[in-house]
């Protein structure tokens, strides 16, 4: 059985989440369908100039995203990461690089959407996201107030993160200090900023954890420790 973390009244809890935690809810990964989409790369759908290029194609992508979430539900995953929130309050802090609102609907209220939010929808203009889980194949949607293109409230390739969001975890990290324990949990660690936590988390004395069903090997060699397993599996047990 692999090594056990072990949590004290002192221990903080960060924890950073990729698309395998939504994998067992039929929420298709990135990496696994090796990041195709109608033969482009994602990069190229989820980016500013892939939206400028063609913005039908890109409301398309994400219509369908919209359309898949919607039939999807929590799984043990989500389920147990929003149980150890609910026993640790403050001494707990989740950046999810999801979008698809899994961890919201398994009740995880301490949370940083990092990349996004996929039923969110923002003028490119007017910049204020709203709740919308339309869908809109053939046309572009327009503001009403300004008639600027709408758009989804998604972090693209080659776009800022929120600073604001950014600065929460990194003050997360520096306050906890040696006492922090950080997991990042189904993900490939190959987008940054992101990917690049773990660096952080280490620097100002944290343990680390990568759980993965089949970690990257670089990513892997920054942690201290490395669970293999499907998270659905493995962090019920984990976070017991
Ligand atoms: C930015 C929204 C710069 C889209 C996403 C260095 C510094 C800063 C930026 C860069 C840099 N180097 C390169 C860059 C550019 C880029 C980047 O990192 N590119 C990569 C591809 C090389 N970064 C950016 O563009 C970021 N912006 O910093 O811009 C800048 C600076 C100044 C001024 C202006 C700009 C923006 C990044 C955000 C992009 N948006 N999402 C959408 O979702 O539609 S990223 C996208 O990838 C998703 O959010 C996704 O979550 C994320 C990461 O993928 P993973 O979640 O890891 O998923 P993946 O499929 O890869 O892996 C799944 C894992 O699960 C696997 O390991 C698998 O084994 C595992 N698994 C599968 N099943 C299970 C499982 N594990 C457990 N259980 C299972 N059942
Ligand atoms: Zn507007």
């Amino acid at each position: 059985m692999n090594a056990h973390p072990v949590f004290t009244e002192r221990s903080k809890v960060l924890i950073l989440t990729g698309a395998g935690v939504s994998a067992e809810s039929g929420v298709p990964t990135f990496r696994g369908t090796n990041g195709l989409w109608e033969g482009r790369r994602v990069e190229e759908v989820a980016s500013p100039e892939g939206f400028d290029a063609d913005a039908q194609v890109v409301w398309r992508f994400y219509s369908l995203r919209r359309d898949g979430a919607a039939k999807v539900n929590p799984n043990p995953g989500h389920l147990a990461i929003a149980g150890l929130e609910a026993r640790l309050g403050d001494r707990f802090l989740l950046a999810t690089q999801n979008v698809d609102g899994l961890h919201a609907r398994a009740g995880s209220k301490r949370m940083i959407c990092i990349h996004g939010e996929l039923f969110k929808t923002r003028c490119e203009r007017c910049n204020v996201p709203f709740d919308d889980a339309k869908t809109y194949f053939d046309t572009v949607p327009r503001c009403e107030t300004c008639e600027g293109r709408l758009r989804p409230h998604i972090v693209w390739f080659g776009e800022m993160l929120n600073p604001s969001h950014l600065e929460t975890i990194d003050d997360f990290i520096r306050a906890a200090g040696s006492d922090l324990i950080f997991f990042a949990i189904g993900t490939s660690g190959q987008v940054y900023p992101a990917a690049g936590l773990v660096d952080a988390a280490r620097n100002w004395g944290g343990q680390c954890w990568l759980v993965d069903l089949d970690p990257s090997v670089e990513y892997a060699s920054r942690f201290d420790h490395v669970v293999r397993g499907k998270s659905g599996e493995v962090l019920p047990e984990l976070f017991r």
